[in-house]
Parts: C-alpha cells; sequence; structure tokens
C-alpha cells in the first residue's frame, strides 16, 4: 500500500525537516509532506546549511514510517534521488544524473540536495527525507555558481513549483512501495544505476571522514554503499563526499 499524502504548507520555517521531525513526534501518520516558501535555517548533511530564499525552490520534507529491515533505511535517500529524476523529467522536461549519493546534477552541477534523518517517535522510529530543489535563478548561493544550479537555468525558462511538487509525491509513492517489497533494494539499486553516471566507471575522489580515496565506482551494495576499486582493490563507501576527478582536470 502506498502512503497516503498530506501537505502542510508553511511561509517560512527554519527547516523543513525539522518541522517534519518535530510533526513525527507528535504522531504525524507516514506520508505528511511539509512544505516551506522559505528556510531560514535549511540544512545539509554533517551541519551543512542548504541556501533556501524565498520561492526560488521547493522546500519539502516527507515524514515515512519504514516496517523493513533497518539496514535497507539508508536506501531512503537513493529512492528520493530516483523519484526527483523523475519528477524533473515529467514537469519540467529536464533530464538530470545522480551523484552518490544525495546530489542531483544538471550539467554536472548541483540542482538538488536530500538528506534523510532519522526521528525518534512514541509510534517508533521515522525517518524524515528532506528534498531541495532550486527552481529559480535566484537560488544560487553566493560562491558556488560554478558547482550549483536551478530549474531555470538548466532548461532555460522559469517552471512553476506546484507541477513539480505533484509530480515528486506521485514518483516518491510510486518508488517507496517498490522499495517495500521483497526485492525493492534490489530494484531501487537498478533504477538509481539507470539514472546514475556514477554508479559505473566513474574515476572519483571520495572525502571520508578520517579518509581519502581515490578510484572507479564499481556498482552499489545492497544496502546503498559505493563499491569503489582502488589500487589496493575494492572498497565499499557508506558516507562520504564524492568529486567526478575527470570533469575537475578539464576545469
Ligand atoms: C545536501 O547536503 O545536499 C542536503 C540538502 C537538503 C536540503 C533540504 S531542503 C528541505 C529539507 N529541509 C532541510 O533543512 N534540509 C532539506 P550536503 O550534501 O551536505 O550539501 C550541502 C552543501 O551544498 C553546502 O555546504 C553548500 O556547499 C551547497 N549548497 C547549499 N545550498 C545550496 C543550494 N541551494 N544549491 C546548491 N548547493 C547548495
Amino acid at each position: 500500500m502506498a502512503f497516503i499524502p498530506k501537505i502542510l504548507r508553511f511561509e517560512s520555517l527554519p527547516s523543513t525537516n525539522a518541522e517534519a521531525a518535530r510533526q513525527a513526534i507528535d504522531g504525524a501518520a507516514e506520508g505528511l509532506c511539509i512544505v516551506a516558501r522559505e528556510q531560514t535555517a535549511g540544512r545539509g548533511r554533517l551541519q551543512r546549511e542548504w541556501i533556501s530564499p524565498k520561492d526560488s525552490g521547493l522546500y519539502f520534507s516527507i515524514v515515512f514510517r519504514p516496517q523493513f529491515e533497518q539496514n535497507a533505511w539508508s536506501l531512503l535517500t537513493l529512492m528520493a534521488a530516483v523519484a526527483v529524476n523523475d519528477a524533473l523529467r515529467e514537469a519540467c522536461s529536464l533530464e538530470t544524473d545522480i551523484k552518490w549519493p544525495n546530489d542531483v546534477l544538471a550539467n554536472d552541477r548541483k540542482l538538488c540536495g536530500i538528506l534523510a534523518e532519522t526521528v525518534e517517535t512514541p509510534l517508533g522510529r521515522a525517518v524524515v527525507v528532506g528534498i531541495g530543489i532550486n527552481l529559480t535563478k535566484h537560488s544560487l548561493p553566493e560562491g558556488l555558481e560554478l558547482l550549483a544550479t536551478s530549474v531555470e537555468n538548466a532548461t532555460g525558462r522559469r517552471h512553476d513549483l506546484e507541477p513539480l511538487l505533484a509530480a515528486l509525491i506521485v514518483a516518491l509513492r510510486k518508488h517507496y512501495s517498490a522499495l517495500k517489497e521483497a526485492d525493492g533494494p534490489e530494484k531501487i539499486i537498478r533504477e538509481w544505476s539507470a539514472r546514475s553516471s556514477y554508479a559505473e566507471g566513474k574515476l572519483i575522489r571520495v572525502l571520508e571522514s578520517n579518509e581519502t580515496l581515490v578510484g572507479t565506482t564499481r556498482g552499489l551494495e545492497r544496502d546503498g554503499a559505493l563499491r569503489v576499486e582502488t589500487p589496493t582493490g575494492i572498497r565499499i563507501v557508506h558516507a562520504g563526499d564524492v568529486t567526478n576527478l575527470r570533469r575537475n582536470q578539464e576545469l
């Protein structure tokens, strides 16, 4: 059964993820979506920030209450990236790439970031998946013009938020339902790999918390971890920041 979406809209929030977590603790059902016109303290991974100027992007979070084994929960991030890729194609006719694990790219620049966070609630452990999509050229963070882009920059025209939001929710329902099936992890990894140039054969550098490694991508593990072939063998990366080395060499 797919979740039943319920959308709550806000003029301004510090962070839609924080609001979704608060509502999850208050008992919100799976499928609660939080949307804000702006975020004043939008967050990325590792205490980084997500720049979220007013009416310039989609700032969205959704509550999941997954019942499947917890070692598959990291696939929620990949599932969300697949859904964003579908929604941008459907609503904006925009083809995007996915960079492991959580960036959606257009022309090699970051258009969307995804942040999944677990939250302890009286109804059990929940997961909030936050999605930020740069819609207009005003969403681009200062100083990141070479690394970031927006739907407007990538397509050459403005797109409304509502059709993109609707397409995103449809895609999330579809891929979350798939993930819940017995062969869900394999399915999501297949869908992700079909949409990502980073899945196989990409020369990358990975910045892990205490180590940097360079190698060529060799697909994903069943839990979504990235396999990287290095001179000393295959390494399994569970978390880290990935840089495409070919692109950097060309710059
Ligand atoms: C992410 O983190 O990419 C996850 C971003 C998730 C944002 C959504 S918005 C709705 C929901 N509510 C929240 O509070 N968060 C979620 P990370 O991979 O750590 O990337 C963060 C980095 O991306 C920053 O350090 C900047 O370098 C860059 N960045 C910040 N704002 C950006 C933007 N609008 N567009 C592109 N890059 C940005």
